[in-house]
């Protein structure tokens, strides 16, 4: 099925491909080859799909979006703004409050996560060293016929919706939200995009382990640095977390 979506407010193209390895590979491929800033590739199903430090990431065919992003833009909260606009698209799909977005950019339904983030930077070749990132956002939109495999904690946004929903509707709803925060850090800074991820990141405020290297570090969440980083209260005393995983105490990701 091919999406009716093809273009992002006539300003990129939506490559769509009923099967790919990872749509980032490809996103990236046409990054080197100079595609436009927000040139997005999207496909029905991948079959190496990925998520950060090569963890696998499941599309469920037909039923996910799994779909990758050129961004030629630099912004230190890059992570933060994707989840940002994932977070208000999907807002318009789901009961209010249903979602939360867990630090760095998770979308989160109690303790189940519904969608996932993998930003990779690359380079077009050593004689043209202008980075452009590659944002690759994999959503459980309707249940698949099979049931959710159970080493994921997973849920999809049919089960909190309590309907089908149209992926091309929640796809064009992204990308417009995508665009607009990336014009908006660009023109009045980071702040309304900082303050809107505050406001809807259960991280804040909790108990956290942070795996991030061979020990882990316990500690309090208690804010955002300006560059978008998780500042953690620990016995030892403030940690700044930048990179890996962090895991609310007493539940299991
Ligand atoms: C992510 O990594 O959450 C990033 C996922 C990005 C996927 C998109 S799809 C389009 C583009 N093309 C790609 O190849 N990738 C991107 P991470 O935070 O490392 O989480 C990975 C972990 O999430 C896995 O180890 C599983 O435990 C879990 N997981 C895998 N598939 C899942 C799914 N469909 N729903 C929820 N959790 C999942």
């Amino acid at each position: 099925m091919a999406f009716v979506v093809s273009k992002i407010q006539n300003k990129a193209d939506i490559i769509y491909l009923p099967e790919t390895t990872s749509t980032n590979d490809v996103a990236a491929k046409l990054g080197k080859e100079s595609a436009p800033h927000l040139t997005t590739v999207i496909a029905d199903k991948q079959t190496a799909g990925r998520g950060r430090l090569g963890r696998l990431w499941y599309t469920f065919p037909e039923c996910a979006l799994a779909f990758s992003i050129i961004i030629r833009q630099e912004t230190t909260i890059l992570p933060l703004l994707v989840s940002v606009a994932i977070h208000k698209a999907l807002a318009a799909f789901t009961p209010t409050g249903s979602l939360a977005i867990k630090w760095p950019n998770d979308i989160i339904a109690g303790t189940k996560k519904v969608a996932g983030v993998l930003i990779e930077s690359y380079i077009a070749n050593p004689q043209n060293t202008k980075r452009f990132y590659i944002v690759g956002i994999g959503i459980n939109v309707n249940q698949p016929s099979e049931p959710l495999p159970p080493e994921i904690n997973a849920t999809t946004l049919e089960t909190i919706a309590s309907k089908k929903l149209e992926r091309e509707a929640i796809l064009q709803e992204i990308l417009i939200e995508l665009d607009k925060n990336l014009d908006h850090c660009l023109q009045k800074g980071d702040g309304a995009v900082l303050d809107y991820y505050q406001a809807h990141c259960m991280t804040l405020g909790c108990n956290v382990t942070w795996l991030d290297g061979e020990k882990p570090i316990v500690g309090k969440a208690i804010s955002l640095t300006e560059e978008g980083n998780l500042l953690l209260e620990t016995d030892q005393g403030l940690v700044t977390c930048s990179t890996g995983d962090i895991i609310p105490q007493q539940e299991v990701y």
